[in-house]
């Protein structure tokens, strides 16, 4: 049983030069992939390694470890061809333990991270477990980082299996990074609004090729928090994200808006500038979408959106955050001209309003409105902090589709349909040329001719009764114009 961290054996250590190429970062873990070594299969391409072996160059073996190279299973390295099983072979090693000397700076903040799949290791430098994120979970090949600072010239690297009885604790990829010296941290941010209650997605980058560990922190907790992307983890003032090795890595993370006023967040990293980027919570407001104002109502039905967002002359949508539900109140002032419905609720009845929920993480709703009558109809959208309207005209142009969708979906003949959709083309061009009595006469003939269908039982009394009750409606707007 490995009792200490620095077991009661020689360390075999052989640190990598520190001073080439000071525009960044070395690895301080020599052959941290395990690519490199005398590797002989003892079986499908692992090789058992014993307490005290040499054949993985630079690792000192403390408790027997397998080493796989392209093995015949079916499992992969995640870096490179070879990667170390913890736990030999089968379970045969419950304490199996690699341990590494590196040379370090007393007071320097360094970055550690270590690919792992398969179950839990424990990691130590310098005798203190590393607070590895993402919290040790089981599962397939997955970057384990923390921050470390030294406290000594040497420091000790132990890379440990904790548990016994499992065959899979594979380990790959160790790297121990000093901080970059290139670069500055750049915050993208899409606008330096955010709406109350709402959260916006900011992308955190630097210039510079070293993985970097930044503390974001929130000036105010009680304007605003953050939250890494991709986890259920709670807001909170202040979060740690990484930036990976690569000049390209962009990090994702949310900044919630809480109440409103100013803050800052200011990121900082060991080694870089820090920068700090001024917001300003505002009140969440909401604009409908698709409905009103140029937009008459199409009908039979029409779909339109609420857009949750902030207050600037763009209007720009943001998603309502997570620790968030926002309820939209929509309702409309005249039943008789248009209702209103859900539209995810597809059998739900047509009302005067509905109060819908816009979840965390989403900006928009879908809504349906239904004409009931031609005119014109107020549609209201409210949260507590904003009320919009907007006023929907029913027009006759839209009811004769409707009239004509009806004739297309009947039980009709051919001919029939032919003969009815006629007449209200005939009556559309008459309505277009301003010709109201033509339109009009034309209603009225459409009108008889499905009475006479009924009457000779060409058609059920309930599809003429529905196109009847179109075609009157038409009629009677077309009489009585809105002004
Ligand atoms: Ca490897």
């Amino acid at each position: 049983m490995p009792g200490g961290l620095v077991g009661p054996f020689t360390l075999i250590v052989l640190v990598a030069s520190l001073t080439t190429f000071p525009a960044h970062a070395q690895n301080l873990v020599t052959n941290g992939s395990f690519e490199e070594g005398t590797h002989v299969s003892d079986g499908c391409n692992y090789m058992r390694v014993g307490a005290g072996s040499v054949a993985l160059t630079d690792w000192t073996v403390v408790s027997e470890v397998a080493w796989g190279k392209n093995p015949c299973d079916g499992f992969t390295a995640s870096d490179g061809v070879a990667f170390v099983d913890l736990s030999s072979f089968g379970s045969q090693s419950p304490n199996g333990e690699l341990q590494q000397s590196l040379d370090t700076t007393p007071g320097t903040e360094y970055v550690f991270s270590i690919d792992r799949q398969g179950s839990n290791a424990a990691v130590s430098l310098g005798g203190s477990p590393l607070d590895l994120t993402p919290s040790s979970s089981s599962g397939p090949w997955t970057t384990y980082t923390a921050a470390f600072t030294a406290t000594s010239s040497t420091t000790i690297l132990s890379i440990r299996n904790v548990t016994p009885l499992v065959q899979v604790v594979f380990v790959d990829n160790v790297v121990l990074e000093a901080p970059g010296s290139d670069g500055d941290l750049i915050l993208n941010v899409p606008i330096n609004k955010i709406g109350e209650g709402l959260q916006q997605q900011v992308v955190l980058s630097r210039v510079g090729v070293d993985a970097v560990i930044v503390h974001l922190e929130s000036s105010d907790p009680s304007k605003a928090l953050l939250a890494p992307v991709g986890h259920n983890a709670p807001l909170t003032s202040s979060i740690d994200v990484r930036i990976n090795r690569n000049v390209d890595q962009f990090t994702p993370f949310f900044i919630h808006g809480i109440s409103q006023g100013p803050v800052d967040i200011v990121a900082t990293a060991p080694g870089l500038n820090s920068v700090t980027e001024s917001f300003t919570i505002v009140p969440a407001v909401l604009v409908i979408s698709g409905l009103g104002g140029q937009q008459p109502a199409q009908g039979p039905e029409d779909q339109f959106l609420i857009l949750v967002g902030i207050n600037n002359p763009e209007f720009n949508p943001q998603f309502v955050s997570r620790q968030h539900s926002l309820f939209v109140l929509v309702s409309v002032d005249d039943v008789n001209i248009g209702k209103i419905r859900d539209s995810d609720a597809k059998k739900g009845s047509p009302t005067s309003s509905v109060s819908k929920e816009i979840p965390p993480g989403v900006e928009l709703i879908f809504i349906s409105f239904v004409p009931q009558n031609l005119g014109e109809v107020i549609v209201f959208a409210e949260i507590p902090s904003n009320v919009v309207d907007v006023t929907v005209a029913v027009v006759p142009g839209p009811a004769f589709q409707l009239l004509i969708d009806e004739i297309d979906d009947a039980n009709l003949t051919r001919n029939q349909k032919k003969y009815l959709i006629s007449l209200v083309l005939r009556s559309i061009d008459s309505f277009r040329d301003n010709d109201i009595d033509g339109s009009t006469r034309r209603m009225g003939i459409f009108i008889k001719r499905i009475n006479t269908l009924e009457k000779t039982n060409k058609i059920s009394s309930s599809v003429a009764n529905r196109l009847i009750d179109i075609a009157n409606t038409i009629g009677f707007a077309l009489a009585n114009p809105p002004d």
